[in-house]
C-alpha cells in the first residue's frame, strides 16, 4: 500500500520520503494534565477558577507515580519529537509546608529525571493560577488586592526560574505561558483597570531578570469562561499588543476565540510580527470545552500554516485539552496522534505548486487540486510512518490491556 501511495504522491510533486523523515523532528508538547484532570499535586481537590472538567471515568491518576506511569504508557504510543508541558500545581513538595510562590527548581527535579528517562525533547511550563485560595474575587495578577497580585508575581517569578532550570538541564528551550481566568461574570463598571494592574503584574514580572536564551515567555488570551461571560481581563488585543511591545509571544488557544474565528488564519498574521507563535491545539465544541483533538479541517488548516509557511521551529505546538469522560489514556494518544497526523497531512501537499495557482488566480484548479489531495492514500504513509517509528496502528487494544491491568486497581 506504501509503494502504490508514494507514486500517487509523486504524481502530484510530492515526496512521501522527505515527508515521513521530517515529520518525526517536529516537536510535540504533550501536557501532563490531561492524566487527572487538571487536578495537580498542590491543590484541595477538583480543577477550579475557569477550568473544569466533565466525566468521571475510572482510573485518574492521584499522584505523582500514578501520573508518570500513565504518562510512559501514553508516550510509548505516540511517535515523534515529544516535549513535556507541565503546570506549577505538578510541583512533588513531598510534603513541604510552602505555597505556590516560594516553589523552587528542586520540586521538580523528579520531572526532569524522568523527562530524561523518557528521552523527551523538552520540558515546557505554566504558572498556576487557579485552583487556589489566593484567587480572590476570579482574580489573580489583575486583583485590586494589593496582596494578592504580590502574590502571584512572585508566583510567576518562581515558574521563571523553574523555566530556567528546565532549559538548562534538558538543553532546549522552556516556554512559559501565562494563562490567567481573571474577568467578570457580569457588565463590568471599569474594564481599564483591571487591565492596567495586568500589565503592571508582567511588567514586574518580566523584569525579574530571566535567561532569555533559555526561556520564552507567551501570553494566552481568552475570549470568555463559564462564570466569566461578560469580560475578560486578559482579551485578544490586550496581549497582543503587550508581546508585540514586550517581546515576548502570543499563546493561541484554538477553543478561546469566537466560534467563526480561525486561529490557524491567526498563525500567518501573527508570522508576519513574531519570532514565535505559540499554540494550544484543542476542540471546542460549541465552547473551549477541550474535547480531545480529532483529525478535523481546522486541525489540518492550523497544520498547513505551520508547514507551508516554513516554521516548524517558529511555532511552538501545544495540546490543551482534557476528557474525564473517557479512558485517559485513549484521549491523549489519539489527540497527540492527531497533530502529527494533521503535519503529515500538511506535509503531503505541494504548496509551491498551490501557492503559484493562487498567485496565477487559477482558483478553479486551486480548488479542485485541494480537493484532490483529500483522497489520496493518506492513510497509507502514516501507516508507514508509524511502522517505521515501530508504533503499532492500534493503540486501543494496548490501552485497553493497561486499564485492566493498572487503571481498574484505582
Ligand atoms: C484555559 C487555558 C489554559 C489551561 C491550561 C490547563 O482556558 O486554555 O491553557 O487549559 O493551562
Ligand atoms: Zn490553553
Amino acid at each position: 500500500m506504501y509503494e502504490l501511495a508514494k507514486k500517487a504522491y509523486a504524481a502530484y510533486g510530492v515526496d512521501t520520503e522527505a515527508a515521513i523523515a521530517q515529520l518525526k523532528e517536529i516537536p510535540v508538547s504533550i501536557h501532563c494534565w490531561q492524566g487527572d484532570d487538571v487536578v495537580g499535586f498542590d491543590g484541595g481537590g477538583a480543577a477550579s477558577n475557569g477550568i473544569q472538567t466533565t466525566g468521571n471515568y475510572f482510573g485518574r491518576a492521584r499522584n505523582f507515580e500514578e501520573l508518570k506511569a500513565d504518562i510512559k504508557e501514553a508516550f510509548s504510543l505516540i511517535a515523534g519529537k515529544k516535549r513535556l508541558n507541565l503546570h506549577a500545581s505538578y510541583a512533588i513538595l513531598d510534603g513541604e509546608d510552602i505555597d505556590r510562590d516560594a516553589y523552587r527548581p528542586e520540586h521538580f527535579a523528579k520531572w526532569v529525571e524522568f523527562a530524561k528517562e523518557l528521552g523527551l525533547d523538552g520540558i515546557d511550563f505554566n504558572p498556576t493560577m487557579f485552583s487556589h485560595k489566593n484567587m480572590k474575587d476570579g482574580l489573580s495578577l489583575s486583583s485590586p488586592d494589593e496582596n494578592i497580585r504580590k502574590f502571584w508575581i512572585r508566583h510567576c517569578i518562581a515558574c521563571l526560574k523553574i523555566a530556567e532550570y528546565f532549559a538548562t538541564e534538558m538543553q532546549s528551550h522552556c516556554l512559559v505561558n501565562i494563562w490567567i481566568p481573571d474577568g467578570y461574570k457580569d457588565v463590568p463598571a471599569d474594564r481599564l483597570s483591571p487591565r492596567l494592574r495586568l500589565k503592571e503584574s508582567l511588567d514586574e514580572i518580566l523584569a525579574c531578570g530571566y535567561d532569555k536564551n533559555k526561556v520564552v515567555v507567551a501570553v494566552e488570551s481568552k475570549v470568555f469562561g463559564i462564570g466569566v461571560e461578560s469580560y475578560t481581563v486578559g482579551s485578544n488585543e490586550f496581549y497582543q499588543n503587550y508581546a508585540a511591545k514586550n517581546g515576548i509571544c502570543c499563546l493561541l488557544d484554538n477553543g478561546h476565540y469566537h466560534p467563526l474565528e480561525y486561529v490557524s488564519d491567526k498563525i500567518p498574521a501573527l508570522l508576519a510580527f513574531y519570532d514565535k507563535v505559540a499554540l494550544h491545539v484543542t476542540r471546542g465544541v460549541r465552547w473551549d470545552s477541550d474535547h480531545v483533538v480529532l483529525f478535523e479541517d481546522e486541525l489540518k488548516e492550523i497544520a498547513k500554516e505551520i508547514v507551508r509557511n516554513g516554521a516548524t521551529e517558529k511555532v511552538l505546538i501545544g495540546l490543551d485539552y482534557f476528557d474525564a469522560s473517557i479512558n485517559r489514556l485513549a484521549a491523549w494518544v489519539t489527540g497527540a496522534r492527531n497533530m502529527r497526523k494533521a503535519l503529515l497531512y500538511a506535509l503531503l501537499m505541494n504548496h509551491g505548486e498551490l501557492k503559484e495557482l493562487q498567485e496565477k488566480a487559477d482558483f478553479t484548479s486551486l480548488m479542485v487540486r485541494q480537493e484532490e489531495y483529500k483522497t489520496l492514500p493518506f492513510g497509507a504513509v502514516w501507516q508507514e510512518f508509524l511502522k517505521r517509528e515501530n508504533m503499532k496502528e492500534d493503540y486501543l487494544s494496548e490501552i485497553k490491556k493497561y486499564e485492566r491491568e493498572e487503571l481498574s486497581k484505582r
